[in-house]
């Protein structure tokens, strides 16, 4: 089940809830956050061609898939810095549980918590970032428009793209 809410802001560790006041879905789409909940491959098939996805690929975050304890929480580390993309990012998750993390228009974190069955799409210059939960275990399919390019910017970078001008110009907007 989706569910949406402020992070508490506390330290320590990242897996637990972190859970502050709830937001609902449509807040979300305000900032240009798109959840839907879908039960069977058509409608994923739907989504993607209508959309211009062509490809996808499947993968499954748990410690057991990387060569070593440190391999695994490297990449949780990379997950969980702040950054953003030049393009969309689509997330469906299959099995297991993730939280993805996303900035508010006045910079806070609202926390996304995802489950079989959930579908993300974040837009593209949203500055986020991702973590398994405490069952420490996901399943997703991502899907690209063509080759997969998952390059990230990294928040500490300060890097200001078309596609995060245009982000910041559609939150402007709005506000
Ligand atoms: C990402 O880009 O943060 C990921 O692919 C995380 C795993 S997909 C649920
Ligand atoms: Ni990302």
């Amino acid at each position: 089940m989706v569910e949406a809410y402020y992070h508490d802001n506390e330290e320590g560790d990242y897996t637990l809830p972190h859970k502050g006041d709830p937001l609902s879905l449509q807040e979300l789409e305000k900032i240009g956050v798109f959840y839907k909940y879908i039960n069977n491959q058509t409608e994923l098939n739907t989504i993607a061609s209508n959309r211009n996805y062509k490809n996808r690929d499947q993968v499954e975050i748990v410690e057991s898939s990387f060569p070593s304890k440190e391999a695994f929480h490297s990449k949780l580390n990379i997950f969980y810095a702040e950054h953003y993309h030049d393009d969309e990012e689509i997330r469906y998750v299959t099995s297991g549980h993730g939280y993805f993390d996303v900035r508010s228009p006045q910079d806070s974190w609202i926390r996304i918590s995802l489950s079989a069955g959930d579908l993300i799409i974040l837009p593209p210059g949203i500055y986020h970032r991702f973590t398994l939960t405490s069952s420490m275990y996901v399943q997703a399919t991502r899907l690209f428009k063509d080759q997969p390019k998952w390059e990230a910017w990294n928040r500490d970078l300060g890097r200001v793209s078309e596609a995060r001008k245009e982000y910041v110009d559609f939150i402007a907007a709005k506000q």
